[in-house]
């Protein structure tokens, strides 16, 4: 019988902790596919951030490292800079990259840090018990923002815009999970973001919308329409830098 399906080796045998209808194992299988694809099991260092993804070392089967609240860009800059020769990547949600860490990924963006970021924007903080974030929509309710966020929370980060116009930015493209066809554009996406380290053209980083359903309230389906019909009309899908057709 012809094998149509297996599990990515770079990814470990393990139960998960993420709750149902969660984008984060999702995107972590879509890491470990890539990782797979391009052969680089045995180089490639990961940074977990704080978040529900703080336990993504026990999910890998490669090397991680665990760094304080938002500041795994830092660390990989640190880690990159040693190992030139290894695949680096940070891997963080919306609190850790654009709140507590918002200084650390804009000083790594600018200094053109040849990695890789996965950034995981799901519109709140999920491991906390749900409290805006910074990627809130307007008049989304969350146990911060009772009546909906309002102006006076300012506006949601958009944070591949904001990289944009930093001259060290290489690679900055926001993508979805929303749907298998979304899905499949983040992996090639994702692949685009670890090719751009691999021939050494500077910081990449790829924003992935995914679903909280448990803080958003919802069911996991709803969660996934709100992304496509509510997120998206904050945070547009597409490429927003690409240092091959210097679309900028
Ligand atoms: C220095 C510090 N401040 C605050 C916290 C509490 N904290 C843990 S996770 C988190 C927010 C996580 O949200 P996000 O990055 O969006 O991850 P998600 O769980 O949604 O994937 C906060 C505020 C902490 N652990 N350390
Ligand atoms: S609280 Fe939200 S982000 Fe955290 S594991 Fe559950 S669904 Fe995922
Ligand atoms: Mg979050």
């Amino acid at each position: 019988m012809e094998k149509i399906f297996t599990r990515p080796e770079s990814l470990l045998d393990v139960p998960t902790h993420y709750c149902a209808g969660c984008g984060h194992g999702v995107v972590q299988r879509l890491i470990a596919e890539v990782i797979d694809s391009l052969g680089a099991r045995e180089k490639t260092i990961g940074i977990a951030p704080v978040g529900c993804a703080v336990l993504a070392y026990n999910y890998f089967d490669f090397d991680m490292s665990e760094a304080p609240h938002g500041r795994p860009p830092a660390v990989a800059t640190g880690i990159k800079r040693v190992h030139p020769e290894n695949l680096v990547f940070a891997y963080q949600g919306d609190g850790d990259l654009a709140a507590i860490g918002i200084a650390e990924i804009i000083h790594t963006a600018n200094r053109g840090e040849n990695i890789t970021v996965i950034f995981v924007n799901n519109a709140v903080y999920g491991m906390t018990n749900g409290q805006m974030a910074p990627t809130s929509i307007m008049n989304q309710k969350t146990i911060t923002t009772p009546q909906g966020r309002t102006s006076s929370e300012g506006y949601p980060l958009k944070v591949c815009e904001l990289l944009s116009v930093l001259d060290g930015s290489s690679f900055l493209a926001r993508v979805s999970t929303s749907t298998p066809e979304n899905i499949r554009l983040t992996k090639k996406t994702i692949l685009k973001g670890f090719t751009t380290q691999i021939e050494k053209k500077g910081f990449a980083l790829v924003e992935v919308l995914s679903a909280c359903p448990v803080y958003l309230r919802m069911e996991p389906e709803e969660s996934l329409k709100f992304i496509d019909n509510e997120m998206t009309k904050t945070f547009p899908l597409g490429v927003f830098k690409d240092w091959e057709t210097n679309n900028s």
